[in-house]
């Protein structure tokens, strides 16, 4: 089995291709990544010196290059992470999220679609999702099921809502053989700290202010990323062609409550007075069309093909907590050049 995995030096993508190589012995992972600010070859150390995972740096915005690569090597399947992926960020430029999201998400069909059409290759296109396509949830009720209808809100979330639509009109129309699973927010070791939890235990340890936006209000579901990677190969292999599955922990917290319980976490780490760090919490301006609630009925996935979360969110958590901490080198190198200008850009405003 030979896998195209895009997006694989990111968060999401370096743990798909690390569970897939460590699961499936017969497995060869190609990992195309134009590397932008948010791919890191650091977070695949541990697997670059296996002889079944290969590097390619590349764009999937580049239709040609994509065709070229895949005329030269025959892939068994596609899973597609490559995106931009920061609603902030798509707030401040919505067109390199189109650019990314949507015309590299129809390039990567495209040449897929070709390779399928010459010699049937290609068991699968998987087409990896997000829950924010659904919109917003009211407070305490309901949850998006895949029958929920498409409503996005911010540029990020409309990009991926079209890029799940040509996903779909790519199998109606030529029937290329494709499976979508929208996920719920994610977390774990190696998230680049623009995104919440590894953002505010950054701050945290080094004593800033922790930009809460709004009220803090706002209701995320949240999935251990080992979790997500596991029901992706769940969903690979047993998933049924065409269809889409839902993927979430069941695990919802306000964000003001998530973060308390971080600062708990990170007062005991670090061996702080209880509640120092939770004095660090600043009530910021809200973030544009910011979605009150996500959930996700995950029942579909559990029914059909068994898959159940691994762990718990306080032991996730705590996890994760941990694995930042002792992972310092890591944090200060993706914290450093480009990112303080975006923080200052983002944050200083606020
Ligand atoms: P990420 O930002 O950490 O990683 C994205 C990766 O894509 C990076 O390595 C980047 O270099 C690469 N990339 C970006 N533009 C590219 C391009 N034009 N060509 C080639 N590579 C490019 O994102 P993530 O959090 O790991 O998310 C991965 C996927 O999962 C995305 O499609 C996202 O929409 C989806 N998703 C994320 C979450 C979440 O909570 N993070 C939840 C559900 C779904
Ligand atoms: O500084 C902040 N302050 C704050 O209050 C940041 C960065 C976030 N937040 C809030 C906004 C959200 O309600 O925390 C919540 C989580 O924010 P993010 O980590 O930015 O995630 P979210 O916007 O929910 O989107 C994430 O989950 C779905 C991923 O970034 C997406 O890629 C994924 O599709």
């Amino acid at each position: 089995m030979h896998l195209l995995v895009t997006g694989g030096a990111g968060f999401i993508g370096s743990h798909v291709i690390r569970h897939f190589l460590g699961a499936h012995g017969d497995c060869r992972v190609t990992n195309l990544d134009s590397l932008t600010y948010a791919g890191n070859l650091a977070n695949l150390r541990d697997v670059e010196d296996d002889d079944r995972y290969r590097f390619v740096r590349g764009d999937i915005t580049d239709g040609e290059f994509l065709m070229q690569l895949f005329a030269e090597t025959r892939f068994d399947g596609v899973i597609h992470l490559a995106a931009e992926s920061h609603v902030d960020r798509s707030i401040a430029n919505p067109t390199a999220f189109v650019q990314t999201n949507v015309l590299g998400t129809v390039n990567l069909l495209n040449a897929a679609k070709a390779s399928w059409e010459k010699d049937f290759s290609g068991r699968l296109f998987y087409h990896v999702s997000t829950d924010e396509v659904y919109g917003s949830l009211p407070a305490g009720d309901g949850l998006f099921t895949e029958e929920s209808p498409y409503d996005p809100h911010s540029p990020y979330s409309a990009s991926k809502a079209s890029s799940d639509h040509c996903v779909r009109a790519y199998h109606d129309t030529y029937g290329l053989p494709v499976v979508i699973s929208n996920c719920s927010n994610n977390y774990g070791p190696f998230q680049f700290p623009e995104k919440l939890i590894p953002l505010f235990i950054n701050n945290i340890q080094l004593g800033k202010p922790l930009p809460l936006y709004g009220k803090g209000e706002n209701v995320r579901d949240w999935l251990w990323v080992e979790d997500h990677a596991r029901a992706i190969d769940t969903i690979y292999h047993h998933g049924t062609i065409g269809e889409t599955y839902n993927i979430g922990g069941h695990n919802e917290w306000s964000n003001i409550s998530l973060v308390r319980l971080l600062c708990r976490i990170m007062d005991e780490r670090l061996g702080r007075d209880e509640g120092s760090s939770e004095k660090l919490i600043s009530f910021v301006t809200d973030r544009a069309g910011h979605d009150l609630r996500y959930a996700i009925d995950a029942s579909k996935l559990k029914r059909e093909l068994g898959w159940v979360p691994s762990i718990t969110f306080e032991e996730g958590i705590r996890e994760t907590v941990d694995w930042y901490l002792s992972n310092g080198e890591w944090l200060e190198e993706v914290t450093s050049g480009a990112y303080q200008d975006y923080y200052d850009a983002h944050y200083g405003k606020r």
